[in-house]
């Protein structure tokens, strides 16, 4: 049944008492719904495509934990295997076979990949990864795209999208401009603006760091030649191409978005979708340059749970989920179906609005658009998205408490959920 109105005095209770326990009442600034207004709902169990708070209330889960939860949450075979391996214990800070597995399926699919390091989420495999462009290519500068997200380093804290752009934050307080000196920003998808930085940094720049889709800005696709373009300026250079498939790995096709737009960069990060919901990053690519990372070679990057039984056991079984056939075919029905119905709704309520949808990742601006960067994604009503938002949770509908986040589906979300959501939509915009 879709919630009509929602009592949530225990979520409020308890989200009251965290604020004065961590700051701003979260383990991360997104989920406090700074930016759409009203409180965060605290949740009590996940199952499928749903979400169940401490009031009890039910809601159609369009975050999956912000990517990992493709195969909607808490699924049987993914707990199942969690409990055979919880029994073995938690950690072993040695190897374990369960590793080779992983890094097996993960190197089979992902075409830039021949090696991979496992570290434990996406900020850290980032953090590596740009070490270790900088220590293959002996540069020191960088060029990213502006409201692209790779994780919360000091290096990466600029011009950045997820909860910076959430919060319309400026460059964060403590990070040293001597940090970021290194980092150049372009707009996303303005080839001519990254050609500019590579001549007025002549065999300076160690690699351009893009998110292939855009999950961190909103829902942003690049434009056809994009990522070719950027193939091909970094190989002229001498500089290293590295994709950011923290959101998008395994999560627009099997492969990531290297796959599905043939572009090979020389490096990728990967994260979410290969945890299986358990915390977990990795990075890889060319066998020359991760022959580099210490053991192998001098670049050094450690830690201590990286690889543990728990995480690998998730990730495992959720790519197994994935691989049967038919997998990206649904995701991409049920989604379509999503984006466009959504588009339609607004359209026919008086609402300007654009967005889309690749395969199980999804995102929708109040704005007509068309939306190619962060500039463009800031003429959003972002006023009228945290209206959109309350009323949609209101009717028992969770989507991501910020304009500037993706959504995703699974492989749990039905027909009927969809549906659902789309007649909530249209009640909330008529009354917008
Ligand atoms: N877009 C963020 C991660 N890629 C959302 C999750 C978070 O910051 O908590």
């Amino acid at each position: 049944m879709v919630n009509t109105t929602i009592k949530t005095t225990k979520s409020q209770e308890i989200f009251a008492a965290a604020q004065n326990l961590m700051p701003g009442g979260v383990s991360s600034p997104v989920r406090a719904f700074k930016s759409v207004g009203g409180q965060p709902i605290v949740f009590d169990h996940v199952k499928g495509a749903y979400i169940w708070d401490v009031d009890g209330n039910q809601y159609i889960d369009y975050v999956g934990t912000w990517g990992p939860a493709i195969c909607g949450h808490a699924h049987p075979d993914v707990i199942g295997a969690l409990h055979a391996a919880l029994d073995k214990g938690t950690s072993f800070g040695a190897p374990c076979v369960l590793e080779n597995v992983l890094a097996e399926m993960v190197i089979d699919a992902v075409p830039s990949i021949e090696m991979v390091r496992f570290v434990n989420s996406g900020t850290e495999a980032c953090m590596a990864v740009l070490r270790l462009m900088r220590a293959f290519t002996g540069r020191d500068k960088v060029i990213k795209f502006e409201g692209c997200y790779h994780g919360h380093a000091d290096m990466f804290l600029v011009k950045a999208g997820s909860g910076v752009a959430t919060l319309g934050l400026p460059d964060s307080p403590g990070v040293p401009k001597s940090t970021t000196a290194n980092t150049l920003n372009a707009p996303y998808n303005d080839l001519e603006a990254v050609k500019a930085l590579f001549e007025q940094n002549k065999d300076e720049i160690a690699g351009v760091i893009l998110e292939p889709v855009v999950g961190n800005a909103g829902f942003i696709t690049p434009d056809a030649g994009f990522l070719e373009g950027l193939r091909e300026l970094t190989t002229e250079h001498g500089a290293l191409l590295v994709f950011d498939e923290v959101m998008t790995g395994f999560r627009i096709a099997y492969g990531g978005a290297q796959e599905k737009f043939g572009v090979t960069p020389d490096l990728t990060t990967l994260g979410k979708v290969i945890g299986g919901g358990l915390p977990v990053g990795a990075y890889g690519g060319r066998r020359d340059i991760m022959s580099m990372v210490a053991p192998a070679g001098p670049m050094y990057q450690a830690g201590t749970l990286s690889g543990n039984p728990l995480a690998m056991t998730a990730g495992i079984k959720t790519l197994e989920l994935l691989q049967k056939p038919g997998t990206y075919e649904y995701l991409d029905k049920i989604t379509k179906k999503l984006a466009s119905g959504l588009l339609q709704i607004a359209k026919e309520t008086g609402h300007e609005a654009c967005g889309g949808q690749i395969s199980g990742m999804f995102g929708m601006f109040f704005t007509s658009g068309p939306v190619h960067s962060y500039e463009d994604a800031k003429k959003s009503d972002t006023a009228k998205f945290g209206r959109f938002h309350r009323g949609m949770l209101e009717q028992g509908i969770y989507l991501a408490p910020s304009q500037f986040e993706a959504g995703f589906t699974s492989i749990s979300h039905t027909d009927e959920d969809i549906e659902r959501t789309l007649a909530a939509a249209r009640e909330v915009m008529s009354s917008l």
